[in-house]
């Protein structure tokens, strides 16, 4: 008989007791989505998950009146190393509306003109360094660098605080301590009932601790030399008072905030910028339109000073970052829970508090997105295109009001950065590299190198 679950027979059933992931539970979601249709349920020992991509079954699933954010399982490990900090909050905890109301200035537009010197001070550090390799005729790391940049970008913006990273030959050790937490949260969610790993739990511990200590870091260097007039996130976390109960955040959550804008603010920008350059190197007829908007920027001139008002000009770029962002969404999942007891599609039974998982790159393969959902095809965004589909189709930052709070910020840093580099770049794909994703809690085309060769005739 066909194996039953309390979702209902109308929804298949696979069991992954036993099974073991290649390393990206994210591919073998994404094989089971297309095998098994808009709404399946994972069994692990006994425990099911609704993991839900249909476009019908995510629109009901984004109404805020019926379902809220849920701390999924994932989630719930990573509050081990982040706590209540924005990202991890459960939705009734009180720090979160505090942080949330607190913060929100922070990423206005205004802010953004703020931040904008400090993201085009970093992205020269990175073009520095690349001008170093294409003479050298070296190839770049790709995602390696990527995270140098969005690491120094959300420290220096966001705290003041510079990781110099590309200083270094290695990656600056928060990362290493990073992608391990995550590796983690990850792993301990596939753990067989009795399995022992005291010394997996025994090496997190040491890195947890190493990420707070670099908290300590940051936020001891601002009050060693307070800085009255920096309107960063660290001094709104410091000083800014809540309009409503005058509140401040205490000493534990700003260390539990720091750590996460450290890692939201800077993990999943830099997968989404080595997926675009990943997908422009396979893609020459993209890769001159976007140069050719970079050209009709900037022109000839060997170091153009982007303003702010020329990211906003770069609309083509932006739309590759989101058709990069539609295959490859670099969180590539998030959860929601039923506020009451309700029938979802008006036939799967969920209790109130009940978690469903929505895979988002299954969502953006959906039959609303064409016959061939998955060609790299950035007109998709095209504004005519894009009005006529229904919002609930592209879900990259997650839905609702806890949704990415950091999007523009993500998205201002990245649509600059594509577009300095194609317009000083030519970008070749020397290895003729396979894409090979891997996942720990956010995904990255794992070991994408490129080399550089610089453009001399701009068209
Ligand atoms: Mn971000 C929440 C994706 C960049 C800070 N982010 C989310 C969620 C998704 C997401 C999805 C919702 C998760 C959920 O529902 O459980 N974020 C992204 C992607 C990028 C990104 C794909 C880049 C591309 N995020 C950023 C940046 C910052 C940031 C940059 C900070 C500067 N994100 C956050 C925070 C939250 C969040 C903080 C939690 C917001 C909340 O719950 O109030």
């Amino acid at each position: 008989p066909p194996p039953h679950s309390a979702f209902g027979d109308s929804v298949p059933v696979v069991d992954l007791s036993g099974h073991v992931s290649a390393g990206a539970p994210v591919l073998d979601r994404m094989e089971r989505s297309a095998r098994l249709g808009p709404v399946f349920v994972q069994r692990f020992h006994g425990h099911d998950t609704l993991v839900v991509g249909g476009l019908d079954l995510v629109t009901e699933l984004a109404d805020e009146e019926r379902f809220a954010k849920s701390v999924g399982p994932a989630l719930v490990n990573v509050r081990e190393f982040a706590g209540d900090g924005l990202f991890t909050a459960y939705n009734d905890e009180p720090n979160w509306a505090r942080a949330h109301d607190l913060l929100m200035p922070a990423f206005a537009l205004g802010s953004m003109r703020r931040y904008h010197p400090v993201m085009l001070r970093v992205a020269r550090r990175l073009i520095a360094a690349w001008d170093r390799k294409a003479a050298a005729g070296t190839p770049v790391d790709v995602p390696e660098d990527m995270t140098r940049m969005t690491l120094d970008t959300i420290g220096l913006a966001g705290f003041g605080f510079d990781f110099g990273s590309f200083d270094s030959d290695e990656p600056h050790p928060f990362v290493a301590a990073m992608v391990r937490c995550l590796d983690w949260s990850m792993a301990r969610l596939t753990r067989g009932p009795g399995e022992d790993r005291t010394e997996a739990d025994r090496a997190f511990r040491a890195d947890a601790a190493h990420l707070a200590s670099v908290v300590d870091e940051v936020v001891a260097a601002r009050t060693a030399a307070p800085d009255p007039g920096a309107e960063d996130l660290l001094q709104l976390m410091l000083t800014a008072r809540h309009p409503g109960d005058g509140a401040t955040l205490s000493a534990e959550n700003i260390r539990n905030q720091v750590i996460t804008f450290l890692i939201a603010g800077h993990e999943t920008t830099s997968g989404t910028l080595a997926f675009a350059l990943y997908f422009l190197s396979q893609h020459p007829e993209v890769l001159h339109r976007v140069q050719r908007e970079a050209d009709e920027l900037w022109g000839d001139v060997a170091d153009p000073e982007p303003t702010f008002e020329d990211v906003g000009r770069l609309r083509y770029t932006r739309q590759v970052l989101d058709e990069t962002l539609r295959l490859w969404p670099t969180a590539p999942a998030f959860s929601r829970e039923a506020r009451e007891d309700t029938l979802l599609g008006g036939r799967i039974p969920l209790r109130a508090g009940q978690s469903v998982m929505v895979s988002t790159p299954a969502l953006h393969r959906d039959p609303v997105w064409g016959d061939n959902p998955h060609l790299f095809d950035p007109s998709r965004f095209d504004p005519e295109r894009e009005a006529a589909r229904s919002p609930h189709a592209f879900k990259p930052f997650g839905t609702g009001e806890r949704a990415c709070i950091g999007r523009q910020f993500a998205l201002h840093e990245a649509t600059m950065l594509l577009g300095m580099l194609v317009h000083r770049y030519r970008l070749v794909d020397h290895a003729r590299y396979r894409l090979d994703v891997k996942q720990t809690l956010t995904i990255k085309p794992d070991g994408l190198t490129l080399t550089l060769l610089p453009r001399t005739v701009r068209a």
